[in-house]
């Protein structure tokens, strides 16, 4: 089912935009949790991480190579965290497959 990532990839509703490739999309995430916060989704509509399968596995690899250059492109290449929330009890609320690469600020572990 699509969601508001699939309407800002077919470029129905505007964004932020700052990488795009054949498998993905990065733009900035309209209520930013740091300095730095972009979204890094693919163009297949997959809900959540725990629907993705084996013929996944480059696109999964191609996300997390993404979201390295975005934040070598932003000029944040050595202190950054990427989040996936995986369903709603995680935090999920768009359920479209993203990563979330947050930088910018110092960041707690545990995570809340
Ligand atoms: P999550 O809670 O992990 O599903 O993260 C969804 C993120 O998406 C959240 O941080 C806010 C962001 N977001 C929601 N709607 C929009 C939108 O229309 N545009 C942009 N740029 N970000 C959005």
């Amino acid at each position: 089912m699509t969601t508001i990532f699939g309407k800002v990839v077919r470029r129905e509703i505007p964004a932020d935009i700052v990488y795009e490739d054949e498998v993905c999309l990065a733009f900035r995430d309209i209520n930013p949790q740091a300095p730095t916060h972009v979204l890094i989704v693919p163009k297949k509509e997959i809900a959540k991480l725990s629907d993705a399968g084996a013929g996944d596995e480059s696109l999964l690899g191609h996300l997390m190579l993404a979201a390295g250059r975005v934040a070598r492109d932003l000029g944040v290449g050595d202190a950054f965290r990427l989040v996936v929330n995986n369903g709603a009890e995680a935090g999920q609320s768009v359920f479209h497959l993203h990563l979330h690469l947050l930088a910018g600020r110092k960041f707690r572990w545990p995570p809340g």
